[in-house]
C-alpha cells in the first residue's frame, strides 16, 4: 500500500505536476510547491536546505567572481553559523539536554576529500574546522575535545554558543524532558549546501547543532559522509536535513548521487531515497527528512516526506526561496 502510493506520488511529481501544492501558504518570499527541475540546467549555481538567502548570497558572490565552489560553500554556511537567531546551528543553536551546544560539519571538495568535525563545542564555525581537517591533518573526522583541541590550535576563538534564548528555550524543555523531533522546527536553518563554479567543478557542505535537546554524544547524518552529504565531481551531488537517525540508516546522499549516476535526474533521485525512508517507516508521519540534489548538468532536485521544506537556489541573478514538492500528501 505504501510502496503503490510513493510510485504514485513520484511518477505525479517527476512530471511537473504539483498535486495539492495551490493551497499551501508560504511565507518570507518563498514560492509554493515547484518542481526543481523545471529550472533550466545553469552554472555557476547555489542550492541550499530551508530558507537562507543571506548564505546563498554569500556563496554567490564567491561564484559570481570566479572562485572555487569550495570557498563559496565555506563562505555561505558561515553567513549561518554566526547567526546567532538561528537555534539549529553554530551559535545560538539549540543545546543538547545537559544545556551543551555540539555541532557536526562537514564539507567534501571536487576530489573527493572529505573533511569533517562531530561533537564539536565552543567553536562558532565548524564548517571551516571541517575543511582544516580535510586539507591539513591525516584524517578526515576530529570528535569532540579533539575536535576543539585542533581548531584552536588552527587559530579559531573558543566562545560560548549558548545564547540567552537558547538557554531559555531548553530550560523551559528541561520542565517536561519530553524528546520529540519536530516537523519542520520553525526557524530552520541547518544548512546543507551545493553549488558548482564556472569551471563546473562541485563541492558541499553541511552544518548544523543537530536535533534539539538530543542525549549527550549524539551525532546526526549531517557530518557523516555519504549520510548528509556526498559529492562526486563526476556525477553530482546531494546532501540532506531533517531527522538524521533515518538518513543515516538509507545512506541518503550516497544514494542519490548512485542513482544519478545509473542515469536518474536529481528529483528522481531525490523522491526514490525518501521512498526508501518511508518504506520501511510505519511511523514516517512524525519526522520530516529532505533532500536536495545537483547533477554535473546543474539540474537540481528537491523532494522531502512533508510539507514545509524550504530550498534556496541562485542561479542566474536570481537568489529564491521556494517550497519543493513532498510525499506525504493525505494531510
Ligand atoms: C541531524 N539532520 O542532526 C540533522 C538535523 C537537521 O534540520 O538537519 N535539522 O539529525
Amino acid at each position: 500500500m505504501k510502496r503503490r502510493k510513493f510510485i504514485q506520488n513520484t511518477s505525479i511529481s517527476s512530471l511537473g505536476i504539483m498535486a495539492g501544492a495551490a493551497s499551501l501558504s508560504c511565507k518570507d518570499g518563498e514560492k509554493e510547491n515547484q518542481s526543481v527541475t523545471e529550472v533550466t540546467p545553469t552554472w555557476p549555481l547555489v542550492v541550499a536546505t530551508w530558507n537562507v538567502k543571506e548564505s546563498t548570497q554569500a556563496a554567490w558572490e564567491v561564484l559570481n567572481k570566479g572562485g572555487a565552489a569550495l570557498d563559496a560553500i565555506e563562505q555561505g554556511c558561515r553567513v549561518e553559523e554566526a547567526n546567532a537567531d538561528g537555534q539549529s546551528v553554530g551559535i545560538g543553536g539549540l543545546p543538547d539536554r545537559d544545556g551543551n551546544v555540539t555541532l557536526d560539519a562537514c564539507i567534501m571538495n571536487k576530489e573527493g576529500n572529505y573533511g569533517a568535525v562531530v561533537y564539536l563545542q565552543n567553536i562558532k564555525h565548524p564548517i571551516s574546522v571541517a575543511r582544516k581537517v580535510m586539507e591539513e591533518t591525516p584524517h578526515v573526522i576530529l570528535a569532540g575535545k579533539g575536535a576543539e583541541q585542533f581548531a584552536i590550535s588552527q587559530g579559531f576563538i573558543p566562545e560560548d554558543l549558548l545564547t540567552e534564548k537558547s538557554k531559555k528555550a531548553w530550560e523551559a524543555w528541561t520542565k517536561t524532558s519530553e524528546y520529540k523531533p519536530i516537523i519542520n522546527i520553525e526557524n530552520h536553518d541547518t544548512i546543507g549546501m551545493l553549488a558548482i563554479d564556472q569551471n563546473g567543478d562541485l563541492a558541499g557542505g553541511c552544518t548544523t547543532s543537530g536535533l534539539a535537546y538530543k542525549m549527550a554524544g549524539r551525532v546526526g547524518d549531517s557530518p557523516i559522509i555519504g549520510s548528509g552529504l556526498f559529492v562526486d565531481n563526476e556525477i553530482g551531488a546531494a546532501t540532506a536535513t531533517g531527522l538524521g537517525e533515518e538518513v543515516l540508516k538509507t545512506v541518503g546522499s550516497f544514494l542519490i548521487v548512485e542513482l544519478m549516476r545509473q542515469g536518474m535526474t536529481p528529483q528522481q533521485a531525490c523522491e526514490e531515497a525518501i521512498g526508501r525512508i518511508v518504506q520501511k517507516n510505519e511511523n514516517f508521519e512524525d519526522f520530516q527528512v529532505g533532500y536536495i540534489a545537483v547533477n554535473k548538468k546543474g539540474e537540481t532536485g528537491a523532494y522531502s516526506i512533508h510539507d514545509g521544506f524550504v530550498v534556496t537556489t541562485y542561479v542566474n541573478d536570481n537568489n529564491e526561496s521556494f517550497k519543493p514538492d513532498y510525499f506525504n500528501k493525505s494531510t
